[in-house]
């Protein structure tokens, strides 16, 4: 079936009817799939005065009561896993295996954050004054708007809107502008959760499409508390200095440039697999993907060897059939990056059917330098060699980029040195396992220009709320901090 007929299937029974001058193609053939009209930038303000009506409201509900909505959407995201999961391997060239993970992750979240609902624990902390008591409180902040990217177009949503919604936000959702069909079958699955709660408020959960304008306008509208951002560092750039020039709230997640350290003692058959799905997955375009292979110099021959070999058999092709592990690159702009970075050297797969298909390519390099220091949003692996720990370590760490990372080795000393305080700068550091693919359970984000931000699980949520700090006097005198007399 062609991903159009495929798709209008899938829209169909998902109850999802779209139509405008903003056309989703399919990355399977380069083929319209269906469209969406982009929002004016008048319904920007009309949406986000919507969600700040409904933050009035959505904040005075109890949170493990907001909870019940979260576990709707949770129900109804297991009723629609298959489809939905279908239509994002349709809009986004996804393999059929990562589709439905990409769904799992939405209803994992769904469930951390219903649990959450009745765990956003504030502190108690004990005064110097007598009969004083202080504690902290979260209280909900305000209208969200959470801007996803191409390449994980509704598990980004999910991480964000579900924590946003049991800490009483509402949210306004921008999505890719190459994904806005998965965008609208969301919606269609949330507003069923929606309409089994009941009274939820309207403008709770929005979505608009549009290109920059339409970005530049929520992250510019003062009603938007925290603009939660996933996409490159050129874009975080913008945002993060718009946002906090109106004192807003940001919390970005930018581009990564990921590596793995190969050491003498790693079992290779285990790195052999990771390294194959953390640089050939989802045709390399991860923000988590694996860019930069570390080996020792002892290891290395065997190890390039055996991914040469590996990497010639990976089948590349629709993403749809059982056994393809690579699908297409998103478009065309993402070829000629790739083709940059290897001066017009990427090798074209036959086009199946008329969209962009590589082979993932490892390129071995003498030193950190040039394209190796960016990110391609591609299927690239670069390989450098190492002698000394040490050295391995300064290699992982001096990039701009500081989101993902880890090391195989079977040396305790090395694995805990790599994790520790002097090891692996990135926010999320693993050992004998890849950079990509984390668990919903951690927070997720990284340091430096990958822009500090972390969503999803531990503690996250905390950056969706306000802190409140209360000091309570139970007593009947009124003794002044730090000793302070003031009296007449
Ligand atoms: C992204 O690429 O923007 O850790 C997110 C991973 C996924 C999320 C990636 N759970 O690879």
């Amino acid at each position: 079936m062609s991903p159009a007929e495929e798709a209008r299937q899938i829209l169909t029974t998902l109850g999802v009817s779209t139509s405008g001058p903003l056309e989703s193609r399919s990355p399977i053939d380069g083929q319209a799939i269906g469209s969406v009209g982009p929002a004016a930038i008048e319904d920007v303000a009309v949406a986000c005065a919507k969600g700040h009506e409904a933050f009035l409201q959505w904040r005075k509900v109890p949170a493990p009561r907001r909870g019940e909505l979260v576990r709707l959407i949770g129900e109804e995201l297991r009723a629609a896993k298959e489809p939905l999961a279908r239509l994002v391997t349709l809009e986004a060239g996804k393999i059929t295996s990562e589709g439905l993970g990409e769904v799992q992750e939405m209803i994992d979240i769904c469930d951390f954050a219903v649990g959450l609902s009745r765990q956003l624990y504030g502190l108690t902390i004990a005064s110097e004054r007598p009969n004083h008591r202080m504690i902290e409180q979260w209280h909900p902040l305000g209208v969200v708007c959470v801007i996803t990217a191409f390449n994980f177009p509704v598990a980004v949503w999910a991480w964000n809107a579900c924590l946003a919604l049991v800490c009483g936000d509402p949210v306004i959702w921008k999505p890719s502008e190459k994904t806005p069909l998965t965008a609208e079958a969301v919606m269609a699955i949330a507003r069923k959760a929606l309409s089994k709660f009941g009274d939820a408020p309207d403008g709770l959960l929005q979505v608009v499409h549009g290109h920059r304008d339409v970005g530049e306008a929520l992250v510019d509208d003062s009603r938007v508390a925290l603009v939660s951002a996933t996409g490159s560092t050129a874009m975080g750039r913008e945002v993060g200095p718009r946002v906090a020039r109106r004192f807003g709230r940001s919390l970005l997640e930018l581009g990564g440039n990921n590596a793995m350290i190969v050491a003498p003692s790693a079992d290779l058959k285990l790195a052999e697999r990771a390294i194959l799905f953390s640089a050939a997955g989802t045709a390399g375009q991860r923000c988590t993907s694996l860019r930069r292979l570390i080996v020792h110099e002892s290891v290395a021959d065997e190890l390039v060897a055996r991914l040469r070999g590996l990497f010639d058999q990976i089948r590349i092709g629709d993403p749809r059939d059982a056994g393809t592990l690579v699908g297409p690159l998103i478009d065309e702009a993402a070829l000629e990056g790739m083709q940059r970075a290897l001066q017009g050297k990427a090798e074209l797969v036959e086009a199946v059917h008329g969209g962009v298909y590589v082979r993932p390519a490892i390129v071995e390099v003498d030193a950190q330098e040039g394209v190796v220091l960016q990110e391609t949003f591609a299927p690239i692996l670069y390989v450098l060699r190492y002698r000394e720990l040490g050295e391995a370590l300064a290699l992982n760490n001096s990039v701009v980029q500081g989101l993902s990372s880890s090391i195989f080795t079977n040396d305790l000393r090395e694995a805990e040195l790599f994790l520790s305080s002097t090891g692996s700068d990135c926010g999320i550091a693993n050992v004998n396992i890849g950079p990509s693919g984390a668990e919903i359970g951690g927070a997720f984000g990284g340091e430096k220009e990958t822009g500090g931000g972390r969503e999803s699980g531990s503690d996250s949520w905390r950056a969706y709320m306000r802190r409140s700090t209360n000091t309570i006097n139970y007593g009947s005198d009124l003794p002044l901090a730090q000793g302070v007399k003031f009296e007449v």
